[in-house]
């Protein structure tokens, strides 16, 4: 470029607005597996520690109302991705092992969208968003669609959860480590009348199941679903952790000069609760606590890279769940034999399956150092903003067909004075059966198309019955949605009502 006469670049200087640069800080999202909002002593666990993740907070901002957007994994994890609710797309419930990509190749996300402003980015850990075309995924070849096709740059993958068949990791397209000469081979139905199964060998079992999870012996546990082959490429339950971390560790090396965005998807406490052999046994309650240790450790070895990279007062972390807690998934691990005093879901009520608060009112933590003033928050946010708010954020642009639910709170996250959440978000339970909680201010309306809930109480077993179409509940007064006010607040249940179908029929809620 031509200099300027030094009065003329003077003036010109005088003239233009002066326009505040895009910030591009490095985003890593810890996203935990069934982590309830009291199982973390930064929000009242008292039987157990996880002084990392309390650091963070202490750091930080950490929100008290803060949901995922389901109170299932894959729901959640595709709105977070997307920026769509997830209840307007069909197959985007619990996705089975040999799912195809349940996100399209192609569709705009919150890594692509990150992408086009110069990021380079990363998916560890657990995917459950399907992989492959619509035939499913090819174990012994390519394994795409997936994340690389939807803006991640590397990805490192449990394909889906560990209580799914295969328990193999998979780098970008391809089963880590397969032999050729050992194909692997993935069903729904055992290949032949002798293949071991969790119901012929129950006895060998190093951990028994309780319902459903009787396919196929991997590791003394048995599974969702069968396989055969690939036995060079299979993981140790034990090993899941430690894998994430040295992954993330060595891709932040590679990429510490770049603006990065790191998904961070813990397997940590989904089922089978099986920490590493330095993690059992640290807390009363069994391998699900256990697990919440060996979270939190993660959380340490991730903060501790960062402040070793110099990388703290450019590094924004934000960590939540993808649902709530639960204590029988499918496997005897003593969860709840062993709570003790411990409430998983805090003050609230239900839990994972469910659309009480339980199921998506989630522990959520921002922290970017030099940045957001420490504190704590009580504006309402939720993980589908993350898409809005870091496009807001890096000046990405989000086009007009993307992202239709996700809005911009990045002034709520950074904790900027008056800066405000949500005025009003969507809750689902699993799939598209039409199970809603909609909070609209401190008012919370819940939807049941189905008319039966597996509404869980934590700290009981699974309460299967019953539920009124329309309940609604007064959070301000009754977080653990106890009075049902349908009929003594009609005006307000009739404008909710009215705004969560506004909202359903619209087919989007960004303006
Ligand atoms: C359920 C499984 C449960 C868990 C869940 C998915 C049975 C009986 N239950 O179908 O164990 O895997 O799916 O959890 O099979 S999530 O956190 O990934 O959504
Ligand atoms: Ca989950």
């Amino acid at each position: 470029m031509k200099k300027l006469p030094l009065f003329l670049a003077v003036g010109l200087c005088l003239v233009l607005p002066i326009v505040a640069e895009d910030r591009k800080p490095n985003v890593i999202v810890i996203m935990a597996d069934d982590l309830g909002y009291g199982d973390l002593s930064c929000y009242g666990a008292t039987t157990f520690k996880t002084p990392h993740i309390d650091r963070l907070a202490e750091e930080g901002r950490r929100f008290t109302n803060a949901y995922c957007t389901a109170s299932t994994c894959t729901p959640t994890r595709y709105s977070f991705l997307t920026g769509t609710y997830a209840f307007r797309e069909k197959g985007t419930g619990i996705a089975p092992p040999s799912s195809p990509a349940v996100i399209p190749g192609g569709t705009n996300t919150l890594a692509s969208m990150l992408k086009s402003v110069g990021y380079k980015t990363a998916v560890i850990g657990k995917w459950h968003l399907g992989l492959g075309g619509p035939e499913g995924p090819d174990w012994n070849g390519e394994l795409k669609p997936g994340p690389l096709e939807i803006g991640f740059d590397y990805s490192f993958l449990l394909p889906t959860t560990n209580d799914r068949v295969p328990q193999v990791y998979v780098e970008n397209h391809r089963v880590l480590n397969l032999d050729p000469a050992d194909p692997l081979w993935v069903g729904n139905k055992a290949p032949d009348a002798n293949h071991v199964t969790g119901i012929s060998h129950r006895e060998t079992l190093k951990m028994d199941w309780t319902h459903g999870h009787n396919g196929t012996i991997h590791n003394g546990i048995s599974r969702i679903g069968f396989y055969t082959g690939g036995q060079t490429a299979r993981f140790r339950d034990e090993d899941l952790a430690d894998k994430w971390v040295e992954k993330s560790v060595a891709w932040i090396e590679e990429n510490k000069d770049a603006p990065f965005f790191l998904f961070f998807a813990s397997h940590d406490l989904h089922v089978p609760r099986i920490p590493h052999e330095r993690f059992q046994g640290v807390t009363p309650h069994g391998f699900r606590a256990d697990s919440i240790v060996q979270l939190d450790w993660c959380v340490g070895e991730l903060t501790t890279t960062i402040e070793k990279l110099g990388l703290s007062d450019n590094t924004l972390f934000v960590f939540c769940s993808d649902n709530g807690p639960v204590m029988d998934d499918g496997y005897a691990d003593g969860a709840l034999e062993k709570v003790g005093e411990h409430r998983a879901a805090g003050p609230f009520r239900g839990g994972k399956y469910s659309v009480y608060e339980g199921g998506t009112r989630t522990p959520f933590i921002t922290r970017w150092k030099g940045t957001i003033t420490p504190g704590a928050s009580e504006e309402v946010v939720s993980t589908i903003d993350l898409y809005g708010s870091l496009a807001g954020l890096t000046g990405a642009v989000i086009p007009e067909n993307a992202a239709l639910d996700t809005q911009n709170v990045m002034g709520a996250l950074l904790g900027e004075a008056n800066a405000k959440g949500r005025e009003d978000l969507v809750q689902q339970d699993n799939g598209t059966a039409g199970n809603y909680g909609f909070r609209s201010g401190n008012w919370k309306l819940l939807r049941h198309d189905s008319l039966t809930t597996r509404n869980l109480v934590v700290e009981k077993e699974l309460e299967n019955g019953a539920v009124p179409r329309f309940q609604l509940f007064d959070l301000s007064v009754d977080p653990g949605e106890n009075e049902n006010l349908i009929d003594s607040q009609p005006e307000v249940a009739t404008r909710l009502q009215a705004r969560l179908q506004e909202i359903i029929d619209s087919g989007r809620s960004r303006p």
